[in-house]
């Protein structure tokens, strides 16, 4: 029998290999490669005017912010944090020496629930850690208010979150900090990279020396630093991108909507609609499966879509939570979070990208409506 065609959860945005071409010879003629070179402060500006932010600080990665963010803050003891999530938004918290400490979240986002944040704040909690899982809005507002009262910071991994907006203002903006990653398989990507996203001119500074080793001059260390500096020839090839991300993010959203005008009324399968007033990115589709209902569990029809060349992705499964690191935790314990463990036992996110035909959409189709 002849093999199907591989579809992926994603594929990334690439740039015009021509006009790559053109920006690597220019990086070439400069011999200037990495360290604040002419394509990421290029970069930066451009992404500031984009995400309409006012600072904005480059990395190598969408990990590293995080754990910069948490330095630059000076966090410690204890953070309340999602369970829902990519490994990375916990990670960040133990490489810094932090206790995570985890909340159920708001089924009908997939987000961090601000009525569970008061009763897991201690006397050792210093900050919030919400995740904007699928580039879908935290609220933001409630959760302010209680870092208001509590005296908290709020750094938002908005890795998923890139360009969304609410009334025409970034989300970007909420809480004392954003991080942003640019992986291959995000929305915007450079190959790999990432970003801070901060208020003023100072934490602006702070960051950038903390991601140079702490640099503030050639012979000045004002902190232990880190290096997580993008280079210039993935903020070059940024900067193509970013040309084409209004476009790719409206080839998403095409595809969500056949997604959602064919599996609307399909007993057993939900999904999330886009929220009144919001732009979104369309970065994932998860499809939320009740297997009474529909017929088959979330695993039958991963497989079902695998043995079709169909590779959905079950992101977030398994709860961070149930990692080895993490699961003696008090808060780790599956009775605290009946929300999240039913959301990471029920997904499986449907491919979605830019380049998916109708065809392929099709065939997606048929596997999910049986
Ligand atoms: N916070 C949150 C909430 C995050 O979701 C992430 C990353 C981070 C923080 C940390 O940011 P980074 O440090 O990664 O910048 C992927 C990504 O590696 C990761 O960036 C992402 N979240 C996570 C949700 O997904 P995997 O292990 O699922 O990726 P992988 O290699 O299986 O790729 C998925 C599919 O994408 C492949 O089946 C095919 C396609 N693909 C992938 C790559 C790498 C391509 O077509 N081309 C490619 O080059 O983790």
């Amino acid at each position: 029998m002849e093999e199907r065609k591989l579809i992926t959860v994603t594929s990334p945005l690439l740039p015009d290999l021509a006009e790559f071409n053109e920006y690597l010879k220019d990086i070439w003629s400069r011999k200037w490669i990495t360290n604040n070179g002419h394509y990421h402060q290029l970069l930066e500006k451009a992404l500031c005017k984009y995400l309409k932010v006012p600072y904005v600080s480059l990395f190598t990665n969408g990990t590293l912010p995080l754990i910069t963010a948490l330095q630059a803050l000076r966090i410690t003891g204890e953070v309340i944090t999602t369970p829902y999530s990519f490994v990375a938004t916990t990670h960040a918290l133990w490489w810094n020496g932090i206790k995570p400490v985890f909340v159920d979240i708001d089924p009908a986002t997939g987000n961090i629930n601000p009525d569970k944040i008061e009763a897991a704040i201690t006397p050792k909690t210093t900050a919030i850690m919400p995740v904007h899982v699928y580039g879908k809005p935290c609220d933001t507002k409630r959760i302010q208010e209680i870092a208001n009262k509590y005296g908290l910071k709020v750094i938002y991994d908005a890795a998923h979150a890139f360009g969304v907006e609410i009334n025409g203002e970034s989300i970007l903006r909420a809480g004392d900090m954003s991080t942003l990653s640019f992986h291959a398989t995000k929305v915007f990507n450079t190959i790999e990279g990432g970003a801070l996203v901060m208020h003023d001119e100072e934490a602006k500074k702070r960051i950038d020396y903390l991601k140079n080793f702490g640099f503030a001059d050639e012979i000045t260390v004002v902190a232990p630093g880190i290096n997580s500096k993008m280079d210039e020839v993935r903020a070059a090839y940024g900067i193509l991108n970013l040309k084409q991300v209004d476009k790719a993010i409206d080839l998403r959203k095409q595809v969500a909507v056949k997604y959602r005008e064919a599996l609307r009324d399909v007993e057993g399968i939900s999904f999330f609609d886009d929220m009144v007033g919001v732009r979104h990115n369309y970065s994932y589709f998860p499809i939320f499966i009740d297997a009474e209902k529909y017929g088959m569990t979330r695993d039958e029809l991963y497989l079902r879509m695998k043995r079709e060349n169909i590779l959905g992705r079950r992101y977030f499964y398994p709860l961070i939570s149930t990692f080895s690191t993490y699961k003696g935790l008090e808060s780790a314990k599956a009775e605290n979070l009946p929300q999240a463990t039913k959301m990471a036992e029920s997904v499986i996110c449907l491919p979605m990208y830019h380049l998916l035909t109708n065809e392929d959409v099709e065939r997606i189709l048929n596997m999910v409506l049986k």
